[in-house]
């Protein structure tokens, strides 16, 4: 049924002549005298200060003033100006290691009664330092700070694994203030927690020792059948052909702690080259003498011990694969990253690279950590658990978000396989700030790009990357917005720039756009993730996370048709789900903001303009229905049917010009999913975050994050349970956070071999202003052009460059040669240890993801 049109009604109707003549006055186009002597005034001061007053270009001004017009001079070096931060300390800073040393010892000191262990050589009975870091401020403390105020007290979060208790268990403390004094106390730090308890067996690892009571389930006896099987070795050998992986989780709720171990090839690449030999092994508790392997899985037959399997083997009743078809004369180079093919046509030359020549447009602080550019602002951090993060950005010097920092990571896999099909990744137990990788310049990063450092701690101490960030301004090669036209002022573009933070994590096989994992030898799975966070000049900004590295590769035979795609003789990628969490504490126009839904429906409208003719008497179009969310519970949320509408929040007590609540809208960007499956026991209650696009609830200081670094081993008993936010806390006018998710649906294919490629593996959201402005902010920009039609045809267009010389050149700095240093790493006492052999470099880089046998 059509809707009565609202609002008119049939009058007769008579020209209005008077209102039509001014409408052509309007568009006549033709600027009074005035208008254009104002014009001229406005650019020849424009100009002036842009060459010779403006204080914030003193390199392009300089590199002018050198080259003339006779000579190329060198152009500025590619060095960041210095920026000002609102503070002189960065309340959030991660802790350095001498802050990390300092409590160590006081953690260490007998009067603490902790009786711990060094990590290094700590056995799981002992009691172990596992983290210390910041713990961030309050969020009423650290705005005081940024209004004038004094800086909020610095604390420090210490995980310390009670291993020597009658009941072993994990404690979270509080320690500070810092620095280390008298005054300086510990308390539990349970109220950020929805359980006290956390469970000994959802723990981290901490050094190799506990793996070595785990590599004796590879008996002599089974490394001399695994020879025979597969003609691999897995001895404890220097020159083992075979590694072990391990699936995770861990543990359901705690109670017990177990694992499918696959075996894989020991070559480049070892997440490709399973074989078909599963091992399913209970290291429940402390006491590794209890441990046992209760299952092995081989072609399709299933032992309920070593012994069982090895008996079968013994006596001739066990069914072989194929030798043909073990892979013992295969080609496995084609898991390596070595160039292919044919070169194409000119790649022998160096590709195009963007130079500033008139020197570096964003500032940076490196003490606080503090970038500026264009209007932006922001103060960055770094954590073990997921990486960097950034706090009060700053647009035009007002708060557009609080904090903006990554969550979670998950990865749920499928197969026809002991592993995969148990498989439910959640990398923040690995720690994604700890898996931080140092960027390849020119690689990773543009050549310009400005580097810096993280410093993370573990319990085997500090590592300190130098190239953790990089910061880079780049040309996007299109304009924010143009226009052609022939009336004065309306044909112009302006260009887009855009400045990107970005950082990449290498969590087992994956290299996930930020971080650095420790796992001893044993393989989970390698990710690269490259977390980038990109700002506009109109007020937007893009999140964007993007995958590359080795798939958790499977054993390929046709009963694994439907779990993935077969990428190789014996190899597969299994299916799986990425889902990453965000946390975007949006503070618009102050804290008192609220959730607006927009929605573009379809309504049928009679209108009395319309004849009754073969058109009817009805139209059918769009129409916007806006709606506040009022409580938590209905904050739980997907993205619109064919995104015909968007989430955002609004103040709507502030209003722009237009009488519009200022807001900031959250668009979905590349791959905007969710996770696939719900109900799985190895994500029960873990993540509930995935089953959503976005959520949104009152900000708490008890709920600083979504997830925990044991929630992936305790989807039955979450230490934090993401659904117990949303507890009907009405959300209007008061401090929300949103929770915003970006992943992908990885169906793997033939190309994600040798790696998955960033190209398709990506996900972003975008955050963008939703009448926070009167107008596109973007119009502000000096680098942007204007035109004027020419007085007759033929003749050029006059133009107006605002003083900003797009054609300004000079002799670029060369850019210096590629290196790529090993991290600095620090032990307990703050020395700079060093490492032994490449060996523990792998170890330390590859921990738990890829376990070399050491008997
Ligand atoms: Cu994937």
């Amino acid at each position: 049924m059509p809707i009565r049109s609202q609002g008119y009604q049939l009058l007769p109707v008579k020209n209005n002549n008077s209102e039509h003549s001014r409408e052509n006055d309007d568009v006549s186009g033709v600027p009074s005298r005035r208008l254009r002597l104002g014009f001229l005034i406005l650019f020849i001061v424009v100009t002036f200060y842009a060459l010779f007053l403006a204080p914030e270009k003193p390199s392009l001004t300089e590199s002018l003033k050198n080259s003339g017009h006779t000579g190329l001079d060198k152009c500025a070096s590619p060095i960041a100006p210095a920026a000002k931060p609102p503070t002189s300390t960065n309340p959030w800073a991660p802790l350095v290691v001498s802050e990390i040393t300092d409590i160590q010892r006081w953690l260490e000191a007998p009067q603490r009664e902790l009786n711990l262990t060094r990590g290094s050589s700590a056995i799981l009975s002992d009691n172990v330092v596992y983290l210390i870091e910041t713990y961030y401020p309050a969020k009423a403390d650290a705005l005081a700070y940024l209004a004038g105020g004094s800086a909020p007290d610095k604390y420090a979060h210490v995980v310390i694994h009670h291993g020597g208790s009658d009941a072993p268990i994990i404690k979270n403390y509080l320690v500070g203030p810092l620095p280390v004094s008298e005054q300086m106390s510990m308390r539990l730090l349970s109220e950020i927690y929805h359980e006290s308890e956390i469970p000994f067996n959802a723990r981290g690892f901490v050094n190799i020792e506990e793996l070595r009571d785990v590599f004796k389930f590879i008996s002599p006896e089974l490394s001399e059948a695994l020879d025979d099987l597969f003609g691999a070795t897995a001895r404890g050998n220097d020159n083992d052909t075979l590694v072990a992986s391990a699936g995770g989780p861990f543990s359901f709720d705690g109670s017990t702690r177990k694992t499918w171990f696959s075996l894989r090839r020991n070559l480049p690449g070892p997440w490709l080259l399973p074989i078909n030999f599963w091992q399913y092994i209970d290291v429940s508790g402390t006491d590794p003498s209890l441990w046992k392997a209760s299952k092995i899985v081989y072609n399709h037959q299933i032992f309920g011990s070593t012994e069982e399997f090895l008996q079968s083997y013994r006596n001739g009743t066990l069914i072989r694969v194929p030798k043909q078809v073990t892979g013992v004369n295969e080609d496995f180079s084609w898991t390596t990253r070595k160039r292919v093919g044919t070169p194409r046509d000119l790649d022998h030359l160096p590709g195009p690279r963007s130079v500033s020549f008139a020197g570096l447009r964003f500032r940076v602080d490196r003490a606080t950590q503090y970038i500026s550019w264009m209007g932006w602002g922001m103060y960055l951090s770094f954590d073990r658990d997921m990486g960097l993060n950034i706090w009060d950005i700053t647009l035009k010097a007002e708060r557009i978000i609080y904090q903006l920092a990554p969550q979670e990571a998950i990865a749920q896999y499928a197969g026809n396989d002991p592993l995969q099909s148990t498989t439910a990744w959640q990398d923040r137990h690995f720690g994604m700030g700890l898996a931080v990788r140092d960027l390849l310049p020119g690689y990773d990063c543009p050549h310009e790009a400005v580097y810096l450092p993280a410093t993370t701690h573990s319990a085997l101490g500090v590592i300190v990357r130098e190239k953790a960030i990089c910061v880079f301004e780049q040309d996007t090669g299109r304009p924010v917005s143009r226009h052609t036209g022939y009336m004065e002022g309306e044909f112009g573009a302006v260009k887009g720039y855009m400045l990107t933070v970005r950082s990449i994590s290498v969590v087992g096989n994956y290299d996930y756009g930020a971080s650095i994992v420790q796992c001893p030898d044993v393989l989970i799975s390698l990710n690269a993730t490259i977390f980038d966070y990109m700002f506009h000049i109109d007020g937007t900004m893009e999140v964007r996370l993007s995958a590359s590295g080795y798939l958790q590769g499977g054993y390929w035979e046709p009963l694994q048709e439907g779990y993935g795609g077969r990428i190789r003789e014996h190899s597969m990628g299994n299916l799986h789900d990425h889902v990453i969490n965000y946390k975007v504490d949006l503070d618009i126009a102050g804290l008192e903001n609220s959730l607006l839904e927009t929605i573009a429906g379809q309504e049928i409208v009679e209108q009395p303009w319309l004849e009754d003719d073969e058109w009817g008497r009805t139209v059918i179009q769009q129409k916007i229905t806006r709606r506040i969310i009022e409580t938590e519970d209905e904050a739980l949320l997907k993205y619109p049917i064919n995104f015909q509408g968007h989430y955002s929040i609004v103040n709507q007590n502030k209003t722009n010009a237009w009488g519009n609540p200022r807001g900031y809208a959250i668009h979905a960007g590349y791959n905007p999913i969710h996770n696939t499956i719900v109900g799985s026991r190895r994500l029960l209650n873990n993540a509930n975050w995935a089953r959503y696009n976005l959520a949104v609830s009152l900000r708490k200081e008890t709920e600083p994050s979504s997830s925990s670094m044991w929630n992936m081993n305790l989807p039955g008993k979450p230490t934090v349970d993401f659904h117990k936010f949303f507890d009907g806390d009405n959300i209007t006018q008061d401090d929300l956070v949103v929770w915003v998710n970006v992943g992908t649906h990885h169906m793997p294919q033939a190309e994600d071999s040798p790696n998955t490629k960033t190209t398709v593996a990506m996900s972003s959201f975008l955050l963008t202003p939703l009448n926070y402005f009167d107008s596109d902010i973007s119009l502000e920009s000096t680098n942007a052009i204007l035109l004027s039609a020419p007085s007759q045809p033929g003749k050029p267009w006059g133009f107006d460059d605002y003083g900003v010389k797009q054609d300004f050149t000079c002799v670029p700095e060369t850019p210096p040669p590629f290196e790529y240093l090993d991290p600095k790493v620090y032990d307990e006492e703050g020395r700079l240890k060093e490492l032994e052999s490449v060996e523990d470099m792998r170890k330390m880089a590859e921990m738990y993801h890829r376990i070399k046998f050491e008997l």
